[in-house]
């Protein structure tokens, strides 16, 4: 499949790598339409109720970033992947906002958007295709580990969800992705730590919430029970203990770009 590029992104490439400063790395595209199939079994608990006054347009200050941002985060663009013999454990790398262990027992997924929030559980999650991925986490302090995730596509979650749309429409990813909040914020409970993620990054076939780690069951200091993985990122996008998923028209907090690093942590 050939590299395409957004008709309303303005940006060239060259853009995007001089104000995004990464690196460009092309690899080939293997089946990108399959990510949206197997959807089958994926039940949502529709609702009627919307939220009022659900303001659509993006804040203009934010525009051009987020025009870069869709440019360089599409789905063609992909981190590199690894042999699985190159994988090892990382480091736990802090655990800022991750409640204790027996919380673990009590844990839901709570995903919020144009409608009632609904609550999943990690079988929900691992009826979603299952993907493995041997990615490099890198973390903004200056170390690097390839990793072996297990997980679900987040793009096959919002797939199946009206909850990712501001009409409460199921979205229609292949015709109609303009129907989707432009935002995904992640938070462990109450907002200890908070990650946010521009759509285009939500939707990218390497962003993944993992259940697994080395062919093993997320250890707790990894972030189990769920965990997202974005290998397009710094690590610290990639949110342990995630327990709210929420969809939304507003950037959302994010723990390390409130401490000044860059809110898209590209690299
Ligand atoms: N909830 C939560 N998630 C988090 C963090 C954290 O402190 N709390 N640290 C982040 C950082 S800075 C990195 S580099 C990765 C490290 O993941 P690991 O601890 O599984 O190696 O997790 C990220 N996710
Ligand atoms: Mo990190």
């Amino acid at each position: 499949m050939a590299e395409t590029r957004s008709p309303q992104a303005p940006a060239s490439v060259d853009d995007v790598e001089r104000l995004l400063r990464r690196q460009t790395r092309r690899s080939l595209l293997v089946g990108g339409a399959a990510a949206l199939a197997g959807l089958a079994g994926w039940r949502w608990l529709r609702t009627r109720d919307k939220e009022g006054g659900l303001a659509w347009p993006f804040r203009r200050v934010l525009e051009l970033n987020e025009r870069l941002a869709q440019a360089y985060y599409q789905e063609s663009r992909r981190a590199p992947e690894f042999p699985l013999e190159q994988a090892a454990e990382p480091r736990v790398n802090y655990r800022v906002g991750v409640p204790e262990p027996a919380a673990v027992a009590t844990w839901k997924l709570r995903v919020e958007g144009a409608g009632a929030p609904v609550e999943l559980t990690v079988d929900d999650i691992k009826a979603l295709p299952r993907v493995d991925m041997v990615t490099e986490l890198k973390c903004v302090e200056g170390w690097s580990q390839v990793v072996h995730w297990t997980g679900a596509r987040l793009v096959d979650l919002i797939a199946g969800c009206p909850l990712a749309t501001p009409s409460g429409q199921v979205p229609d990813l292949q015709r109609h992705r303009a129907d989707l909040y432009p935002y995904v914020g992640l938070e462990t409970p109450g907002g200890g730590y908070t990650v946010g993620l521009e759509m285009a990054t939500a939707l990218h076939p390497q962003t993944l919430l993992c259940y697994a780690m080395g062919g093993r069951p997320l250890t707790w200091g990894h972030g189990a029970p769920l965990r997202l993985v974005t290998p397009l990122k710094y690590g610290f996008k990639s949110i342990k203990w995630l327990s709210t998923l929420r969809f939304t028209d507003q950037r959302p907090v994010d723990y390390w770009a409130e401490q000044g690093y860059d809110w898209y942590a590209g690299h």
